[in-house]
Formats: structure tokens, C-alpha cells, sequence
């Protein structure tokens, strides 16, 4: 099956259980998560090869984040062994007027300290049709950044499709720091994903005249903010998924798609929130999927959206909805019932 090739952090996840604040817990769930983690991981899923590469300490928590990714069937051949530790986040999970938090604890993370003798990319990424990345891998450090460059310079020169999800993380990198790398890496970019939030912050484009932080749904700013990343980076295409309304514990979820061209807004799903980390990966995953197997964009893009309304259902970071059931839901109608 086609081989895909993610590049960024994996961590520990440490999430209180239930609704329980940090305050209050005295024990924490465990799982594992990452942006390019939980891509490949859902790849897999839907059967195709999905490559992580990494590098993890050489200890057993290491050993336990491979054997997490293991278990869904990613290959993990690529994986760099050393360094210090492996980062780790921890989760609060909100629910109805209280938001979420995260606190990160992943400073000094083997991947953020790896370089350039940990990873032949020229070697990874042969046979491979596809190489994803995200923002939050070259916000970890300036060598993070060298290797992100390094890896999507590599997929370019041997013809294989490059994208990056924009995935603006604020507690890791300024605005600032973000234009100046991510302005420098989204020339390798052929497909890139990010709402209009990422977009401002990282390679500074906002919509004329309107206010991203509002949070509300702004078609025609979204369609002025893709036109300008169009024009400047030339991407094939240019996708987001969108959040429609805005509560902490029901979202109303769609997905936006620029070619150049045409705009393609997909159709809407109301889902209740049982854990949302993971959506957008879920919708870049989706579209991805879709795109490698032959859909045309507006179909890859209904994949990308019902995959990702699928995993706001499913606890942790990475979504274990399957083919069939994404296909389902994309039959059924938009509350998620299946006819
Ligand atoms: O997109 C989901 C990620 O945010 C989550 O898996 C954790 O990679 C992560 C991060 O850096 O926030």
C-alpha cells in the first residue's frame, strides 16, 4: 500500500480523568499524542502505510510511545533512539463553560534536540507518495526547524507530494519567530491546511476587515485570507476544517477547500464534544487519505470533515474511527445518523 511520511514530536499524554481539574486528580489516563503522530496513525487505519519519524529517549517511556504507535501499525523503522526524555503534555478536559487546558512539560524532548545525523530523509522518504509536517515540529527548536526544512527539501527533490498543517502553537514560538520559518518552509509546501487564526499567526495574512479572534465564521474573510496564501506560495491547494459555532461542548463542523479557483465549502455536522485534540489532524488525515486514493478534492475533503467529526467522539488524541464508518457517516445525514 502507498507509504506516507510524517515528521514531528510524539508525547506522553497525561490527561485528569473525567472532567476532573488539575487540581483535583490524583492519578492521570495515559496515552500518547502528536500533531504528525496522530496522522499516521490514522492512515494506518484507513490501510494505508503510514511512516512516522521521530526520535524518542532510549529508556522504556521511549520504548512505550513506539509500542503505542506499533500497535495501530505504523511504522516506526525510522525512529532515532536518545537524547533525554520524551515530552510530555498534560490535559484538563473541559465541559460546557469551562475550556480545556493544556500545560506542555517538553522542553529538552529528544526530537527537539535530534539533528541532522538522527535522519537520512533522502533514504526515509524513498518510496513514499506523500510527506506531512506540521508547524508545532519547527516551533520546537532552531534544529527542530533545520530538519523540518531538510525533510520537505528532500520530499521535493524526489517528486513526492509535500503538506503542512499551519498548527499555530503560541506557547512555543512568537508570531514573529513563526513568519520568519514558516514563510521560509512553505515554499516545499504543495497542499497546506490551517484556519484563519493559524494563518495570521504564522505567516501573517488576515482578512481585510475582519477580526480573527472573534471566533465567528467568516466565509469571505476565510476566501480573501486563501487567496493571499494562493498567491504567494502558489499551493495546489489550500484547506481548513471550520468550526462553526463556538461552545466547549458542541461544535458545529465543516470544512473549507481553496484550489485556486473554485471554493468548496463541505457540509455541516453537529457533533458534542467528547474530546476535540486530534480534529484537525482527523480532517488533515481525512483529506489526505482522500487525495492519495483518487477522490477529487470535494470528496476528499467530505472525507476529511466526517473523519474529524467522527473523533471529537473518541477520547485521546488519535482517531481510531474506521473506513467503513467514515464513508457511513458521510452517507448519512449531518446530526451523524445513519439512515
Ligand atoms: O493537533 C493535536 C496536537 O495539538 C496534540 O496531539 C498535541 O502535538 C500536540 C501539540 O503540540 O499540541
Amino acid at each position: 500500500s502507498k507509504k506516507v511520511v510524517t515528521f514531528g514530536e510524539i508525547m506522553l499524554r497525561l490527561s485528569t480523568p473525567g472532567y476532573q481539574r488539575f487540581v483535583q486528580a490524583e492519578r492521570f489516563d495515559v496515552t500518547y499524542g502528536g500533531g504528525e503522530a496522530n496522522v499516521a496513525v490514522a492512515l494506518c487505519n484507513y490501510g494505508l502505510q503510514g511512516t512516522f519519524v521521530t526520535k524518542v529517549p532510549n529508556n522504556p517511556i521511549g520504548q512505550a510511545a513506539i509500542n503505542h504507535l506499533r500497535r495501530y501499525g505504523v511504522d516506526t523503522q525510522y525512529i532515532a533512539r536518545g537524547g533525554e526524555r520524551l515530552g510530555i503534555y498534560f490535559l484538563e478536559t473541559g465541559a460546557s463553560m469551562r475550556a480545556s487546558q493544556v500545560i506542555y512539560d517538553r522542553a529538552h524532548a529528544a526530537i527537539a534536540e535530534a539533528g541532522p545525523e538522527d535522519f537520512d530523509f533522502d533514504r526515509i522518504l524513498d518510496g513514499a507518495v506523500w510527506f506531512h509536517t506540521t508547524g508545532i515540529t519547527p516551533a520546537l527548536s532552531d534544529k527542530a526547524a533545520a530538519l523540518t526544512e531538510q525533510a520537505l527539501k528532500t520530499a521535493r527533490a524526489k517528486g513526492i507530494t509535500t503538506s503542512i498543517d499551519l498548527n499555530y502553537r503560541k506557547k512555543l514560538w512568537s508570531k514573529e519567530k513563526a513568519r520568519e520559518v514558516m514563510t521560509r518552509l512553505c515554499q516545499y509546501v504543495d497542499v497546506c491546511i490551517g484556519n484563519e487564526e493559524d494563518a495570521e499567526a504564522t505567516l501573517g495574512f488576515k482578512a481585510k476587515g475582519t477580526d480573527v479572534t472573534k471566533g465567528e465564521l467568516n466565509l469571505e474573510g476565510y476566501q480573501d485570507v486563501f487567496r493571499q496564501m494562493r498567491e504567494k506560495f502558489g499551493f495546489k491547494y489550500i484547506a481548513t476544517s471550520l468550526r462553526e459555532s463556538y461552545s466547549a461542548s458542541d461544535n458545529g463542523w465543516s470544512a473549507l477547500l481553496y484550489d485556486g479557483n473554485e471554493f468548496y465549502h463541505t457540509r455541516k455536522y453537529e457533533v458534542r464534544i467528547v474530546d476535540r485534540v486530534g480534529s484537525g489532524d482527523s480532517f488533515a488525515s481525512g483529506f489526505i487519505y482522500g487525495l492519495i486514493t483518487g477522490m477529487d478534492m470535494r470528496q476528499a475533503a467530505e472525507f476529511g470533515v466526517a473523519a474529524s467529526a467522527l473523533k471529537h467522539t473518541i477520547p485521546g488524541d488519535m482517531n481510531h474511527a474506521t473506513l467503513e464508518e467514515v464513508l457511513q457517516l458521510m452517507k448519512g445525514d449531518a446530526s451523524g445518523r445513519v439512515q
